[in-house]
């Protein structure tokens, strides 16, 4: 039965949809509620466009937030998944594609010498805590503020009222002894990051976080930064967990680690190597991911993991990885579009802080620089949210919140990337004239 009524617009859509699906939609963000006005439905994808329920065309930067580094509906990729499906949809056994999907990502990301695949980065994050507190015995997680690593409750957590303090619940759900093994500290700060371990000294299992965060909008590590964390972990016997989800494979080849030559304990991934199926990882030293059942006693499953169609898909996208100009190409167009904005900045004399790491770019509302949580709150969201509209009018889609990260993907050529410098031009000058 194809119960899709025919030329139903997104408002109309999102009217049915609120009445069956919360907030009419399956994931927040989407919802537009940081934006304002009713979310777009997308119809269809092809290369750096979307089209919307009412048939209108987008230049596409949210990219499914991250995935899809060659654009929509990439032939190699579309066929994989065909060709995957013609063939059973999921066995609930091993296929020979998971294990050369397993060798090719530690082919690629040399800190990683084992990996289990799982089916979002929520469960590659959730599996990865649990194994490094099984692997220390040590309770407590410490997180970055402004990093997110999914939904489950050990990173729903805001921070406490001193460094000594235990985390607090951050949604309604999470148990105040859930939160009580979260501790967080602020990203860019090494001494804080210190004082905490100091203060938790031998109850921190991990320090998990984005090494270039994409979730308070685009905030790159300061130098030494990452290296001081390492440094930090190996002097408290703490396990240092770089979560890729977002940065793996599309910040280089071997993800953040190889960009910015700091070898992590642990790994989570997502996104890129599912080619915009649902799929995540974990992995990294031999020795911690031997203790993951069945080969050892830590817990974790899955009735899809390792799914033939998602995996067949994410070794389509690595097959493209191949190419070497592939990152070439994308800072190269990447670096065009923020130099075009630059541009219109310097030209309508605006103070606002465009930040980039590779090809996930932000533009805050807002001087700048932003190097942690407090310093991107201070965000004029209100008129990012102006600006997002006035975007849509002229045809470009960028994450709709100030506090995302826009991807520039392989299809946004320099034909896409021209239309879109001259729409945030024109997008600026209505917003602050
Ligand atoms: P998922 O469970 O949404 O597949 O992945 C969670 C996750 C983990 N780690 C990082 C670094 C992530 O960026 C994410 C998910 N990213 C968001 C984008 N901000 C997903 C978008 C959404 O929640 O709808």
């Amino acid at each position: 039965m194809n119960d899709r009524q025919p030329g139903s617009t997104s408002e109309a859509l999102f009217e049915r949809a609120r009445l069956r699906i919360p907030g009419g939609v399956n994931s927040p963000v989407r919802a537009f509620r940081a934006v304002g006005g009713a979310p777009l439905f997308v119809a269809r994808g092809e290369g750096a466009h979307i089209w919307d329920a009412d048939g209108r065309r987008f230049i596409d930067y949210v990219g499914s937030w991250g995935p899809l580094l060659f654009g929509h509906a990439h032939p190699h990729i579309v066929d994989a998944v065909r060709e995957a499906a013609a063939s059973g949809t999921s066995f609930g056994a091993p296929t020979e594609r998971e294990v050369v999907l397993a060798e090719r990502i530690c082919a690629l990301v040399p800190s990683v010498e084992m990996v289990r695949l799982v089916n979002s980065g929520t469960e590659s994050t959730m599996a990865v805590v649990r194994l490094a507190r099984a692997a220390t015995g040590r309770p407590c997680i410490v997180k970055l503020a402004g990093c997110y690593h999914g939904h489950a409750d050990s990173f729903l957590i805001k921070a406490g009222s001193g460094v000594a303090t235990l985390g607090l619940p951050d949604s309604p759900g999470v148990t105040p002894g859930t939160a009580a093994d979260t501790l967080v500290a602020e990203f860019n700060d090494l001494a804080g990051v210190e004082t905490l371990l100091d203060a938790h000294r031998g109850r921190v299992a991990c320090i998990i976080l984005e090494p270039v965060v994409g979730n308070m909008g685009v905030v790159p590590p300061s130098d030494g930064f990452l290296a001081g964390l390492r440094r930090l972990c190996d002097a408290h016997d703490v396990l240092l967990v770089f979560d890729e989800v977002m940065t793996g494979f599309r910040l280089a080849r071997g993800g953040a680690q190889e960009l910015y030559g700091v070898r992590p304990d642990l790994s989570t991934f997502g996104k890129v190597i599912g080619g915009g199926m649902p799929i995540g990882a974990y992995g990294g030293r031999r020795d911690l991911m031997e203790k993951v059942a069945p080969s050892g006693p830590m817990y974790q499953a899955g009735t899809l993991s390792g799914n033939p169609i998602a995996v067949a898909a994410g070794l389509a996208m690595l097959d493209l990885l191949d190419d070497g100009a592939v990152f070439r190409n994308l800072e190269m167009r990447s670096r065009a579009l923020e130099d075009g904005v630059r541009t219109h900045l310097r030209r309508l004399g605006l103070d606002l802080c465009l930040q980039r790491a590779g090809s996930m770019w932000t533009l805050f509302f807002q001087s700048g620089p932003v190097r942690d949580w407090p310093s991107a709150a201070r965000s004029d969201t209100a008129r990012f949210a102006r600006f997002f509209r006035a975007l849509i009018e002229r045809g470009v889609y960028l994450a709709p919140s100030q506090y995302e990260a826009c991807f520039v993907s392989a299809a946004h050529d320099d034909s896409v990337i021209a239309a879109t410098v001259a729409a945030i031009g024109g997008a600026l000058e209505e917003v602050f004239a």
